[in-house]
């Protein structure tokens, strides 16, 4: 019914993905070259998907193409918060109030602007390691010290240092935990017994949390998601990200939901916040929520085919690395320790090597070093040929070690 399959050309779309790796991954301009075409390299690094958004979307964002105003615009309807507590609700078994809805161009321009309304100068930020480096971003653009807790990792699985995040969140200038869940980039859903004795160290800290559950609906199909919230119904402090974004292939129309619980930050973030949205976006994040149920169940039936098929690749091809499916997201977060040194850049390694675009190493703020990451939600004849690419230069660098060691 939904082709995923598909390989959909996205030159000339001004994409991210395509264009702004040099930048994005190696710090470089269009003067870095490679021994590949731009045009050949296998695309595992950003957050997006190489999947069309699914029709329903794109019908929305006709609807209201041919309404042809497009003026000042805000969410103002109630349908839009009956379409996105509903995906909640059938979803989560979770619900909020529509005055704590606002919107974003984005979590992350979110999360830099919260942690200003939050955090004064001398307060920190706490967030567990390794982590999407925006969160160290959002500390750094204020000016803000930040903290991490290193999450511990056995026999390929991570778990929380409860102790750890304790003693650092008793710190009294320690303010704002940003909490991913479920985990970017280890992939893990936060089960319900860790998401109380997270509950229980935010509560006795007095903490402000931003629970940033943008990967939420794509879990694998055996997962279930839990929010913060739901976990901490009665908790002023409590902010929550979703967004349509990675769900439905959409973060370039940059529309996200923060629910701040709390009236008086909500007044701070009314007052300061630029409060307008793009009418596409909104349009296309409406119909998502409205009818876009079935196709994320196959998007999931997909994902899951394409972790297991890694998983299996990998074990046959590249047998010491070392990998788990993830819980949640589209990323596979391979640890190659067998393979690398620690101060080895791994994404330059195989964008050189073997013309595949990752993101690993120290791309994670810490806590990281020899892992990659590899984005899956791509067509499987994508993600066989990275695969391969990527076993047969780790199994090339191998060999040619041990050679020059005799
Ligand atoms: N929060 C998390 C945990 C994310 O992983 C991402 C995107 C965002 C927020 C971005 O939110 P936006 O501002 O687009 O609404 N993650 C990306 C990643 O890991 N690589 O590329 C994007």
């Amino acid at each position: 019914m939904y082709n995923f399959d598909e390989i959909i050309d996205r030159r000339h779309t001004n994409a991210m993905n395509i264009e702004g790796f040099r930048d994005y991954i190696f710090h470089a301009d269009e003067s870095m070259t490679f021994p590949y075409k731009d045009e050949e390299f296998i695309r595992m690094w950003v957050a997006d998907m190489e999947f069309a958004t699914p029709d329903v979307v794109i019908d929305g964002i006709k609807e209201r193409l041919d309404k042809r105003i497009f003026g000042y615009t805000r969410v103002f309807e109630n349908s839009y918060y009956e379409a996105f507590v509903n995906w909640c609700k059938t979803r989560y078994g979770w619900s909020f109030d529509k005055c704590e809805l606002v919107m974003s161009n984005g979590v992350i321009p979110a999360l830099y602007e919260l942690v200003a309304y939050i955090c004064k100068p001398d307060e920190k930020v706490l967030f567990l390691t390794p982590s999407y480096a925006y969160f160290k971003y959002a500390a750094d653009f204020n000016s803000r010290e930040y903290v991490c807790s290193d999450l511990i990792y056995e026999d390929g699985r991570y778990s929380i240092d409860f102790e750890d995040l304790d003693r650092k969140a008793a710190d009294e200038k320690t303010t704002l935990l940003i909490f991913c869940n479920p985990h970017n980039p280890s992939g893990r859903v936060w089960k319900e017994d860790e998401l109380k004795k997270i509950a229980a160290i935010i509560e006795k800290h007095n903490l402000w949390v931003i629970s940033d559950e943008i990967h939420c609906d794509l879990l694998r199909l055996s997962e279930q998601h839990i929010p913060l919230g739901k976990i901490m119904p009665d908790y002023r402090r409590l902010i929550t990200a979703m967004a349509p974004s990675k769900t439905f292939n959409l973060a370039g129309l940059m529309i996200s939901n923060i629910m701040i619980r709390d009236e008086d930050l909500r007044k701070i973030w009314l007052n300061r916040h630029y409060n307008f949205d793009n009418p596409l976006s909104i349009a296309a994040a409406q119909a998502a929520y409205e009818k876009g149920e079935d196709w994320v169940q196959a998007l999931r039936a997909y994902l899951d085919e394409n972790f297991r098929f890694t998983q299996e690749y990998l074990a046959e091809h590249l047998p010491k690395a070392k990998f788990r499916i993830s819980e949640a997201t589209y990323l596979a977060w391979v640890d190659l320790s067998e393979y690398f040194e620690p101060d080895e850049s791994l994404p330059m390694f195989f964008a050189y090597k073997t013309g595949v675009l990752l993101e690993g190493g120290n791309m994670f703020v810490q806590n990281s070093d020899c892992f990659i990451r590899l984005n899956l939600a791509c067509p499987k004849a994508t993600l066989a040929e990275g695969l391969r690419r990527i076993c047969e230069a780790v199994n090339t660098k191998h060999t040619e070690k041990y050679l020059g060691e005799d």
